[in-house]
């Protein structure tokens, strides 16, 4: 809905050429604050992007990058028309083609590869825009129509949301909300100022009514900076420590007996398990002091069951990156059933809370359309897409890839192991076509790229990984030069390729209605209409959704045990998962590499997006490496300086931070960097590996050992 007011309200004369519009948006990025926006529009140009004020979560703030959106929209790089590839595979040389060539290139090509092999085509997509509309709709009906390979979608949250569904039932947890009445707030593995800005305000509140805040990172992140304490354990090692946790709990009997005899399954087994964590082991395995554990588990222990106190732990991916992953989420994931944290609002775990959203997928991707839906086509891991391009085929893995279609995402620098990706990309038999606002890494190999427009430009709804709101996003202007939708280009693809099934002209306003199931419990109270005209709704749920149990379990009871993992041959309970490569698992290795490299996201870029937006970078506006104070002294390496990090896959240059913000034997690359705005073309993913972790089969991004030298 649209909100009219005067720009000067006092010479109403001028009103006709001096109107500005107020439009409900949401903002589109993989974050799990997913704000309300008030884009302010002049002319068809957006001119303001606010957050929302009376949107509950957002509060009117936006973090730094959104709020200069119009940077990123009037960008003089914006891709505007269709480009086809006139370099080499990786130089970016393009010419400007029509619509009809670019469509009817394309559409040949797939036809006779569908024809032939159908399998051999790939799309290749992720969360660039997290919209129900635009992220995946009318890609997927196209792609299920052709019979193409599935995609394998666990680049960032698969191991941690595996971890959930076999621990809750589904990706869900306390409500963000509810955070400022904690009274001791974990946050494990995530940087909440950089990447959750909205639960950091929250966090504050907490604080100033006296709450104690514990950070659990390797690094002092910023957000570790301002909490009460800081465990910085060894990379992927949060497994062990929370089995040490648990094992203080049950010894000491910081427990709520009537909650786990009612709402779990497992107990005796867990308990047992959690045996073998002593502080002395746990201490040798994270590196830290047995006493840090100790102070912790008392802290944990104490508020929730003799205080009767509310304790929330804010658990993020950043600890889900390593190969013991999984279970290491499934681990912390027991802490707030044990103690009964969820009989209180404002206690229990948030990871995620997407599994709360009644989203209709089956209507928006139409998997029914497959040639033989009861058996689909092979699925092709994104997070081994190197191994998977570099492949030629053979029986195991079926025919090699042929075509990839990549919307929303750039695989080129975000995906590990970027030496093979890039490879892959690279090899001559392979056609690729991008769909992009920018000429990223990974157009550089495309051999055609088509301009989509941005979410201020298109309609969407979304749902959130962070809170439990729905949010609209009314198109506000005009798309510029010759940009279409990622719907509205499936659609023109599907009409040339002939296909006739009627969903592909089902328009935008129509995947809109089918994304959301409006009779479903959690929306009782709304029409479409309703959440039209707001902007936003916030689902039905009780305040503390599990405070009698009522997992999303088939039972209704947290898993300690899982029969579920049992049946796949895996360890129904959890536990400590080494790394594949730390010091203690792999000695020989870490002799050749000692230092173990995380990551994770900077604070103003969004994973590679916003990495081209000259007032965001950094300052110097240079890829960085931290490294501690005595790692650097070892090996000469002076502030400012100029090294390499290497292992067995790359190496790639950067300017050293020596700092004691990361801890001993740990190195801090801020991600993720277009590989060609570096100065030697290169990122993080140069040296991170394609093997994948215990559950979920999600990538180990901060698994890595690396050596660093001067360069
Ligand atoms: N500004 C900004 N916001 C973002 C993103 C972005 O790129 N930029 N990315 C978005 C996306 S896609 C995601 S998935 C989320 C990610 O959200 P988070 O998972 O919260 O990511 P970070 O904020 O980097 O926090 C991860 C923290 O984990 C720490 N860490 C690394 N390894 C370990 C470990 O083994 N154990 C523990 N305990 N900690 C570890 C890192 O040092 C880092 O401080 O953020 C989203 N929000
Ligand atoms: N080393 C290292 N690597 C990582 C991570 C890490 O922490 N360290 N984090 C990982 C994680 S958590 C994630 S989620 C992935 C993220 O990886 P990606 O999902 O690839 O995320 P982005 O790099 O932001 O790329 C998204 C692209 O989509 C485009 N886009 C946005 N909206 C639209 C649209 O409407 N239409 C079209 N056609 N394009 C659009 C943007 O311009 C952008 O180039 O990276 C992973 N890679
Ligand atoms: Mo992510």
């Amino acid at each position: 809905m649209r909100f009219f007011f005067w720009y000067y309200r006092y010479i109403p004369l001028r009103i006709e050429f001096r109107m500005k519009t107020l439009v409900k948006g949401a903002c589109p990025h993989d974050c799990p604050d997913t704000c309300a926006m008030q884009i302010t529009v002049e002319n068809d140009r957006v001119i303001k992007v606010n957050g929302a004020p009376d949107h509950e979560p957002t509060k009117g703030a936006l973090c730094t990058k959104v709020a200069k959106y119009t940077e990123r929209l009037y960008h003089a790089e914006r891709v505007l028309h269709p480009l086809k590839r006139v370099g080499q595979k990786g130089e970016g040389k393009f010419e400007q083609i029509s619509w009809g060539e670019a469509l009817d290139t394309i559409a040949g090509k797939l036809t006779e590869i569908a024809k032939r092999s159908p399998e051999s085509i790939l799309p290749y997509n992720y969360a660039g825009t997290m919209g129900l509309v635009q992220a995946d709709s009318m890609s997927a009906r196209l792609f299920h129509r052709l019979g193409a390979s599935l995609l394998g979608k666990t680049i960032c949250a698969s191991a941690g949301s595996t971890a959930l569904k076999h621990t809750y039932g589904a990706g869900v947890g306390m409500q963000m909300q509810f955070f400022n009445e904690s009274k001791l707030i974990v946050l494990w593995g995530t940087n909440s100022i950089t990447s959750n800005l909205h639960l950091w305000s929250r966090i504050q509140d907490a604080k100033r009514l006296g709450a104690k805040v514990v950070a659990i990172d390797p690094y002092r992140s910023l957000t570790a900076e301002k909490c009460d304490a800081h465990i910085a354990l060894l990379p992927g090692t949060d497994g062990a420590f929370a089995l040490g946790v648990m094992n203080l709990l049950i010894q000491n009997n910081w427990l709520d007996h009537d909650y786990i005899t009612q709402f779990s399954v497992g107990f005796d087994e867990l308990k047992e398990r959690a045996k073998r964590y002593s502080p002395e082991v746990v201490a040798d395995i994270c590196g830290i002091e047995a006493a840090e554990l100790e102070w912790f588990a008392k802290l944990y222990g104490e508020t929730a069951v003799i205080e009767k106190a509310p304790v929330a732990i804010r658990l993020n991916y950043g600890m889900q990156r390593s190969h013991g992953g999984g279970q290491a989420v499934r681990a912390v994931a027991c802490l707030p059933t044990l103690v009964g944290a969820w009989r209180n609002r404002a206690g229990g775990l948030l990871l995620s809370s997407s599994g709360f959203f009644p989203v209709n997928m089956a209507s928006l991707q139409r998997p029914d359309l497959l040639p033989d839906p009861a058996h689909p086509p092979r699925t092709i891991n994104m997070s081994t897409i190197g191994d998977a391009l570099c492949h030629l085929g053979d029986e195991a893995f079926g025919p090699k890839v042929e075509a990839v279609v990549v919307y929303n995402s750039n695989p080129v620098a975000v995906a590990p192991d970027s030496v093979k990706v890039a490879k892959g990309f690279a090899r001559e038999d392979l056609f690729t076509v991008v769909l992009e606002h920018f000429l990223t890494d990974t157009c550089d190999y495309a051999d055609i790229v088509l301009p989509a427009t941005m979410q201020m430009e298109h309609l969407d709804i979304h749902k959130s990984y962070g809170h439990t709101w729905y949010v609209v996003n009314e198109k506000a202007v005009s798309a510029p030069g010759e940009c279409l939708s990622n719907t509205e280009i499936f659609r023109q693809l599907a009409k040339k390729m002939g296909l006739a099934d009627a969903c592909f002209t089902e328009d935008d306003e129509t995947l809109l209605a089918q994304a959301i199931d409006v009779d479903h419990p959690a929306l009782l109270g709304i029409s479409r209409e309703q959440l039209r005209e707001t902007g936003w709704f916030q689902l039905n749920l009780p305040d503390a959704p599990f405070a009698e149990g009522r997992f999303y379990t088939t039972d209704g009871k947290c898993h300690f045990y899982s029969v579920a993992l049992e049946k796949e041959g895996l360890d129904p309970l959890p536990d400590f998962v080494a790394p594949i490569e730390s010091k203690k698992s792999n000695p020989s290795l870490a002799e050749k590499y000692p230092l173990a490299m995380i990551s994770p996201p900077a604070r103003n870029f969004m994973n590679t997006t916003f990495a081209n937006i000259q007032t965001l970078m950094p300052k110097p506006a240079v890829p960085t490496i931290e490294i501690h104070p005595d790692d650097a002294i070892l090996r000469g390496i002076k502030d400012g300086q100029q090294v390499k990090a290497l292992n067995d896959r790359g190496e790639l240059l950067l300017t050293a931070i020596v700092t004691p913000k990361v801890r001993k034997g740990v190195v801090v690359i801020p991600s993720i960097w277009w590989k060609k705005k570096a100065p030697d073309g290169k990122n993080a993913n140069e040296l991170t590996s394609q093997a994948l972790t215990d559950l979920g089969q999600a990538p180990t991004f901060y698994d890595c050992l690396v050596e660093v030298l001067p360069a």
